[in-house]
This record gives structure tokens, C-alpha cells and sequence, in this order.
């Protein structure tokens, strides 16, 4: 049988040869386990004399706390090691630029966050509605009713009686006049969906409706939100030009002109050499809108406004057909938001 200086030489030369956890884990159970050196080592102890067995019990247990606390330090060593390894290896260089094929924002995104972002400074609360609409907030809330020609200038996809695919974001909008009293100042962005396909029209798009209902609202104050807005997506020099049309959720109704980003109004094929680039549609929330919704319209007024996200995406970007954004052509989308 070894003895104890013998164990204790072993151990040290096999500690210090030691390369990994796993290495000193396993000499622990050859050391110190059931079945190891030092258990042997222990159970010679019967072959010895009375006066001989305290003190080599003594130096077993020396021995013990030896290996003991030599393999807590090398275990400790060796974790230490394999963490500044891994670390090495697994080192992430951030300073590291379009290595991969990183995806960009959809120009429509783009866009609504744009507006979303200067309207929330100027203190609209941003809110999202249904896509599946009751004809009531769609249509009637709205002063449209069941045989307004107007219907036909939004086609509707229907999903059974009474339950539709919504034309434009306007039902949140009623939605929430119906709950929340004035002063409201709302932004209402999302999918809108009506039965038309073409260049310039999708059967799924994207709008951003404004809603401001208080005391005292005035034309003016549309046009400066929307002058303000206009300077901000076009530049500083865009005016704005409102011509007379009709929408029955609003009166009087507006259609709004920009003028040509491209040419700065001097007439070119983009504004058909006109000057001016129809954008978006606007007016003073009609008062049976508002006493629709519960709103005293003898006390309250507002205005109201709708953009078409891909209209302002094709403007903005030149882009010439709707369908582009929709057909999930990574070429075609990885040119914006870089
Ligand atoms: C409420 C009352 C009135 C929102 C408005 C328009 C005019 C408009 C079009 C622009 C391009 C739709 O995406 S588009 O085809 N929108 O012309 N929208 S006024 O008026 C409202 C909204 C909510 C309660």
C-alpha cells in the first residue's frame, strides 16, 4: 500500500498536470471517494497499533483537507480559465458594420412613424381600432347612410350582415368620441381595406386619420397642423393649398394640395405641370358626427383628416406603382430607411 507522503507526491504531480474541470473532478473521486487512495489508505488503519493509530488517523485527515482545499483552488483556477476562454471565443466585435444582409424598415412603415412621431409633438395620442367593423361605426356614425352614394366611393368588402372589412380608420375615431370627452386630439394609424385595384389603388392600404375635437376649432388651425406637417415631410419651402370637395363626416370638406416637391412648383411630369400634388383629404368634423357620438355640437367643433401612407410613400420616394409595396421584393424594399 502507498503511503502517505507517496499519495500526497502523486496528487500534487497529478493536480498540477490537471487541464480542465472535468480533470480535477475526476481526481477528487480517485482522492477523496468511497473507493479512492485516501479510503484505502484508511482502512489499514486496523493493521496498525493502538499508539500508532491517532496520529496516523491525524495525518490522513491532513491529507484529506490537502487535497481538499488544493482541488477547490485548481477548480477555481481552472472555471477562471475556461471563462476568459469563452469569453475569447465568444467575443461579439460591434464595431463590425453590414456584415450581414440586416433588413431595413417597409417605406410605408417609414412613413407612419414619421407622422406619427410629429404629430405625438404637437400632442396627439396615437390609438388603434378593429379592422373588422361593425356598418354602424364604418358608416352611419359617420353620416353615411345605408343608401349614401358616398358608399359607392368606398367599396366595401362585406363579411356578413352588418360586419365589414373597414374603409378607413374614421370608426376609432367614433369609437372613441363616443367614451372620451373633449379636448380630444387623436391619431389613428392602420390597414384599410376596399374592393379597388389598380396603379394607384390597393385592395389593402394604409391610412393615418387626425382627429382634433375642442371649443373653438377653426379652419386655420388645420391648415397650420397640416402646413407644419407638410414642412416636415417635404421641406421647409412646401405650401399647402386647400380646394372645396365633400366628404359627409366632414362640412365644409377639403381636398389638400401640396406643392410639387420635385419641382418646387414650376410644373414638371410629376405634378403633371400643374405645380400642386393632391395629398390628403380634410375638414370640420360634421356636427352629426359629433351629436352621433354623443358630442354637443352647439359647444363642440373639430376638424378631421386622412392620409394615404403609400400616397405619401410614392411622392415622397417616386415611386410609381402601389403594388411595388406589397410584392415583397427585398431589392425594392431594401432601398429605403438606410
Ligand atoms: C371622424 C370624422 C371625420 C377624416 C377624413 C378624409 C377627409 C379623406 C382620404 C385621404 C386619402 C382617405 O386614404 S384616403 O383614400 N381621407 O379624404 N378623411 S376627412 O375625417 C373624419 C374622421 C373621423 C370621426
Amino acid at each position: 500500500m502507498s503511503t502517505i507522503g507517496e499519495i500526497k507526491n502523486k496528487f500534487d504531480a497529478e493536480v498540477g498536470g490537471c487541464q480542465s474541470t472535468e480533470q480535477a473532478q475526476d481526481l477528487k473521486v480517485r482522492y477523496l471517494g468511497k473507493s479512492g487512495e485516501l479510503t484505502a489508505l484508511l482502512k489499514g488503519i486496523k493493521d496498525l497499533s493502538p499508539e500508532e493509530r491517532p496520529s496516523f488517523g491525524a495525518k490522513v485527515n491532513e491529507l484529506r483537507n490537502y487535497i481538499e482545499s488544493a482541488l477547490q483552488s485548481k477548480l477555481a483556477e481552472m472555471k477562471e480559465q475556461e471563462m476568459q476562454r469563452r469569453l475569447q471565443q465568444e467575443k461579439v466585435d460591434v464595431s463590425l458594420t453590414d456584415v450581414r444582409p440586416w433588413g431595413s424598415l417597409h417605406p410605408v412603415t417609414l412613413v407612419e412613424n414619421e407622422i406619427c412621431r410629429l404629430m405625438t409633438a404637437m400632442g396627439f395620442e396615437v390609438l388603434s381600432g378593429p379592422e373588422i367593423e361593425t356598418d354602424y361605426y364604418n358608416f352611419q356614425a359617420l353620416n353615411i347612410p345605408y343608401d349614401h352614394p358616398a358608399r359607392d366611393m368606398q367599396d366595401t368588402f362585406y363579411i356578413s350582415d352588418g360586419i365589414l372589412l373597414r374603409t378607413h380608420t374614421s370608426p376609432m375615431q367614433a369609437r372613441l368620441m363616443e367614451k372620451k370627452k373633449p379636448p380630444i386630439k387623436m391619431l389613428c394609424p392602420g390597414k384599410v381595406f376596399r374592393s379597388d385595384s389598380d396603379a394607384s389603388h390597393s385592395p389593402v392600404f394604409h391610412q393615418i386619420e387626425a382627429l382634433v375635437v375642442d371649443e373653438n376649432v377653426t379652419l386655420c388651425d388645420l391648415k397650420g397642423t397640416l402646413e407644419y406637417l407638410a414642412s416636415k415631410l417635404f421641406g421647409k419651402s412646401t405650401k399647402v393649398r386647400f380646394r372645396p370637395s365633400f366628404f359627409p363626416f366632414t362640412e365644409p370638406s377639403v381636398e389638400v394640395d401640396l406643392s410639387c416637391s420635385n419641382c418646387g412648383g414650376k410644373g414638371c411630369s410629376l405634378c403633371k405641370g400643374t405645380g400642386w400634388i393632391e395629398v390628403l383629404g380634410a375638414g370640420m368634423v360634421n356636427p352629426f358626427v359629433l351629436e352621433n357620438c354623443g358630442i354637443d355640437s352647439s359647444k363642440y367643433n373639430g376638424y378631421a383628416f386622412g392620409i394615404g401612407l403609400e400616397r405619401i410613400a410614392m411622392i415622397k420616394y417616386g415611386i410609381p406603382d402601389i403594388r411595388l409595396f406589397y410584392e415583397n421584393d427585398a431589392r425594392f424594399i431594401k432601398q429605403f430607411g438606410k
